[in-house]
């Protein structure tokens, strides 16, 4: 998903204008991916006769499919496109559905009512939305979406109708909307109340402002304004929110901090601590909030970099950052204005050669989106919302049998052992061989349809097939609103973001978490397997590092296929957990090289493949510190004994393999059933290599499709 906004204040811009800046900024984020799009504008200059006494009116406008999509129904408008506005504020929004089918109503802008008094738009994830939607319908606040973030448009308008004053700030609501929330958010709001102001802030998603100028700005470091909002936490109800599952609870803020009418006069504003231009005045100058660096570098290099739980305002043209305790006393208590420098355009889309490159990439971050509010780390629980309901009824089935096709048949595969391990039931099908076999399934069958898309024709006739025979049906999907997803009776949605190169990346190490993370679901009050979920679930924590710890392979990995890009074959040798890597591999490897590469059971050599080993052929060997290490290491010897000279994949602290190996990769060592994840990502980077080498398309090679919805 992507966010955008551009802000001119005094600075005449015609409405064609700023539709295009904000349309622009909008195409600049596609390649993020995205389900739908949205922008909010103003009506009018603020002169208009408010009718309502709500402030100038502004225009929600949202379209599903592409940004051209939106872009044609704004046109389509009866707007005075030729209109100059002195000062005028525009959000726009790409959404990627995490909440509810993507649609026009579920897109964003988000807003408090009717009149649109409050739109906020989102990027990222709410994971304590639900009691808030029940406390504000309980008190009348009517919803109108199945999203998460309506929820907060909802909210800052509940915490508006209950002030304390008339002079409340907006940024305060602001403040004390995200106090109330858990999870990951960019937001960016605007109201009617506050015409001509924009605030944004964030926690755990990316946000930056670009500030464009005329004249210089009057500083490059903007002190941060503290407000304590313990008044408003210690007051008495109405003022004071509380929810069923209230986590934080008003008491705890220290009593010593609490002084009244402290955060008026924290919050308002002065000269030094706002920035404008140097002349002291706010004249000629245009803000743009971006969820990417990408989107605004066109219109300028001056940026500041929010941090979690920065409040940004911008009223009246001048710029100011709140935030509502002074942490640490090692915390920075400006932020800086910097430039952008090439260094930082690297990290943006321009420099990624492909889709799948910047989703490989992408994977520290992914995982935790598919772990977010799922893994309870203080508690040491595991909560997958999506399969509460069920878990009895699963933990009680005389099978599980999980079904999927290609890349999420081998995130089956890599954790079929663990499931195994945990739950004692679990078998592995491919969906088509599944159909071909018109395998017997029955009422107490628990059956799993693993798919990125939730649209993959064979695993989505096995769902139908299985459903019939009245089996519990569970998807593990990506896409939320899929048929998998509508269609099982319960599941996971992995929330590793929009995926769109073909080959699938990101998605499997997400799918793989969201398992493993079944499978210590399935486990939890055994108290013989107590010792073996704690292991994990602090492997689980570690994993986004570790997963960064394997990306600076990256160069070594690209000198490496210098040696391999000209053959004709490579074959990838595992076993034990690590034996889905090496189908995952291999699978890459065909999907986006065109080379022959085959995924061989370390165990079966002697039964075939060992008559293929030579001195020319090209070999790859996964060893990890597990229970098959010997019989790797016996495989290894067959190896070496034939001339071959294997590529080997081990972990850091592994003195023993690496003496037979004409190439090493070292990555971290996790725990065992975990590894597969840090030893397929050397794999995922070699096939982009080796594809980039041939001058191969990475992200859509010949005869795929990303989501195969034929049989
Ligand atoms: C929900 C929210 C999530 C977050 C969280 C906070 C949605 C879609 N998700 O996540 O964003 O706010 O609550 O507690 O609103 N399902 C299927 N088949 C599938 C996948 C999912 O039936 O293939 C069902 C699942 O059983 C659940 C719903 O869809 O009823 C949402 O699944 P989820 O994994 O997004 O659920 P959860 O609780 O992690
Ligand atoms: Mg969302």
């Amino acid at each position: 998903a992507g966010i955008f906004a551009y802000i001119n204040f005094c600075t005449p811009r015609e409405r064609k204008y700023i539709l295009e800046v904000l349309v622009n900024g909008l195409k600049r984020l596609e390649y993020r991916g995205y389900d739908s799009a949205g922008m909010v504008l103003q009506i009018d200059g603020g002169n208009s006769t408010n009718t309502d006494n709500k402030g100038p009116p502004i225009a929600v406008i949202k379209q599903r499919g592409k940004v051209s999509a939106l872009e044609e129904k704004i046109n389509s408008k009866k707007l005075d496109f030729e209109f100059k506005f002195s000062t005028h504020t525009g959000i726009a929004h790409t959404r990627w559905a995490t909440h509810g089918v993507p649609n026009c109503v579920n897109s964003h802008p988000q807003r408090s009512d009717d009149n649109n008094e409050f739109v906020v738009v989102h990027n990222g994830i709410l994971t304590n939305y639900k009691s808030f939607k029940t406390f504000l319908q309980s008190h009348n606040y009517e919803f109108e979406s199945d999203t998460d973030t309506e929820v907060i448009a909802k909210l800052i308008k509940y915490l508006w109708d209950n002030r304390e004053s008339e002079t409340i700030q907006f940024a305060t609501l602001v403040e004390r909307v995200i106090q109330q929330l858990e999870g990951a958010f960019a937001l960016v709001f605007k109201s009617r109340y506050f015409p001509g102001q924009c605030i944004a802030t964030r926690r755990g998603s990316p946000l930056l402002i670009g500030v464009h100028s005329k004249s210089k700005l009057s500083t490059d470091n903007i002190p941060i304004l503290y407000s304590s909002c313990n008044e408003f936490l210690n007051s008495s109800p109405p003022k004071q929110l509380k929810t069923p599952s209230e986590t934080q609870p008003a008491s705890k803020t220290n009593p010593d901090e609490t002084g009244t009418n402290q955060s008026m006069q924290l919050c308002r504003l002065n000269s030094t601590t706002e920035l404008v231009t140097q002349n002291g005045e706010s004249e000629g100058i245009e803000f743009y909030f971006a969820s990417d660096a990408s989107a605004i570098i066109e219109h300028t290099n001056q940026v500041i970099f929010l941090e979690d739980d920065d409040v940004a305002a911008v009223v009246d043209g001048a710029l100011t950052i709140h935030r509502v305790k002074r942490g640490k006393s090692t915390e920075s208590t400006t932020r800086t204005v910097t430039s952008l420098q090439l260094e930082l355009q690297q990290i943006m889309k321009g420099n990624f050669k492909s889709f799948m490159q910047k989703e490989i990439f992408e994977q520290p971050e992914s995982v935790v989106n598919t772990m977010r509010g799922r893994m309870q780390w203080e508690e040491q629980r595991v909560v997958l919302g999506g399969l509460m309901d069920h878990i009895d009824e699963i933990r009680r089935c005389r099978r599980i049998i999980i079904i999927a096709c290609g890349t999420s048949y081998h995130s089956a595969i890599a954790t079929r052992q663990l499931i195994e391990e945990m739950t004692e039931l679990p078998m592995v099908e491919l969906a088509s061989d599944f159909l071909d076999r018109e395998t017997p399934i029955f009422r107490d069958d628990v059956c799993f349809f693993i798919s990125q898309s939730g649209e993959t024709a064979d695993t989505l006739m096995a769902l139908h097939y299985c459903k019939k025979r009245g089996s519990l049906t569970v998807g593990i999907t990506n896409t939320v609103g899929s048929s998998i997803s509508r269609i099982t009776d319960c599941g996971v949605h992995i929330n590793a973001g929009p995926e769109i190169g073909v080959a699938s990346t990101k998605a499997y190490t997400s799918q793989f978490t969201a398992l493993v993370m079944f499978a210590l679901m399935m486990s939890e009050d055994r108290f013989s397997k107590r010792k073996r979920y704690l292991e994990i679930v602090n492997a689980l924590k570690e994993l986004p590092e570790k997963i960064k710890e394997v990306l600076t392979l990256d160069a070594e990995i690209k000198k490496l296929s210098d040696s391999l890009y000209k053959k004709k074959s490579l074959l990838v040798m595992g076993r034990g957990f690590n034996f889905a890597t090496c189908l995952e591999g291999a699978l890459k490897i065909k999907e986006i090289t065109y080379m022959h590469s085959e995924g061989i059971l370390a165990g079966e050599l002697k039964h075939g493949p060992l008559a293929l080993v030579d001195v020319d052929m090209p070999i790859l060997m996964i060893v990890s510190k597990d229970n098959v290490y010997t019989k790797v290491q016996n495989a290894l010897q067959q190896v070496v004994a034939r001339h071959g000279r294997p590529i080997i994949i081990c972990e850091n602290d592994d003195e023993e393999s690496v003496k037979y190996a004409s190439h090493i990769l070292k990555v971290p060592h996790t725990v065992d059933c975990l590894q597969g994840i840090l030893t397929v990502i050397p794999l995922q980077l070699l096939s982009f290599h080796i594809a980039q080498l041939k001058g191969l398309d990475v992200d859509f090679p010949r005869n795929l499709a990303k989501s195969v919805t034929v049989e």
